[in-house]
């Protein structure tokens, strides 16, 4: 009689091949966002047409390569005096769109498939990339409540994400996100620096030559 390993292992009802655990408290969800893709790029259209893309100038006084826009309560910025959350869009005087529920919806979503229940973000950043387009390395740690995860949904062209560790220095690994994949960052992984490399040019049905990147975060 032969005797198959697999035969001892007890069914495992929450196991999942869709949920990948990056490191610990960081989870992808690979193509999460696929059900609502039109819902979430037409939200995005709503939004960038009241708060339009530009190109913040850091502290250092460098314009990114990144387009940015926020909708929700308060909006990442950044110009010569550092970043902040601003519940005003600096460039028309006006408090940022509100965040469109199908946005908000799909964050608590794969916050609750991640191991995050009860997630509700009050700011989301977007960010648009074009071939060429890069961000470096750097943490997130301008929220006040660092217990919270960030939850990041990709769309359009593919990009080489860099995820390192808590120092500037820890060689990053690379991961590929694509079309409708969300990344959920929380507990150790929250504070890892991370970055994306320089866009390969492509044609995404959906979004062209554009990569689109939005992050849920809860500031205070
Ligand atoms: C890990 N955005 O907006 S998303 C950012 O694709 C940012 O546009 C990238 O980094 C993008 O700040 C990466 C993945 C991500 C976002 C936030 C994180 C990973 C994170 C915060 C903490 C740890
Ligand atoms: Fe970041």
């Amino acid at each position: 009689m032969t005797f198959d390993l697999f035969d001892a292992l007890p069914a495992d009802p929450d196991a999942s091949p869709a949920i990948e655990t990056l490191a610990p408290g960081a989870v992808v969800l690979r193509g999460f966002a696929r059900d609502v893709e039109q819902d979430l790029l037409a939200a995005v259209r709503d939004v960038s047409a009241a708060a339009p893309f530009r190109n913040l100038i850091t502290p250092g006084g460098l314009r990114m390569s990144v387009a940015m826009t926020n909708c929700g309560d308060a909006g990442w910025v950044s110009d010569r005096t550092g970043y902040r959350y601003d519940p005003v869009d600096p460039q028309s005087g006006e408090h940022w769109p509100a965040m469109p529920e199908v946005l908000r919806a799909l964050a608590r979503r794969a916050a609750e498939a991640a191991g995050y229940p009860g997630f509700a973000p009050d700011a989301c950043l977007i960010n648009r990339y074009l071939p060429g387009t890069r961000l470096s390395l750097h943490q997130d740690r301008d929220e006040l409540d660092l217990r919270a995860p960030i939850v990041s949904v990709s769309l359009g062209l593919p990009a080489t994400f860099l995820w390192g560790g808590l120092r500037r220095a820890d060689r990053p690994d690379r991961i590929r996100l694509a079309h409708g994949d969300v990344v959920v960052w929380g507990g150790p992984s929250r504070l890892v620096f991370h970055g994306i490399t320089p866009l390969a040019d492509g044609d995404h049905p959906l979004t062209g030559h554009e990569r689109i990147n939005l992050t849920f975060r809860k500031t205070r």
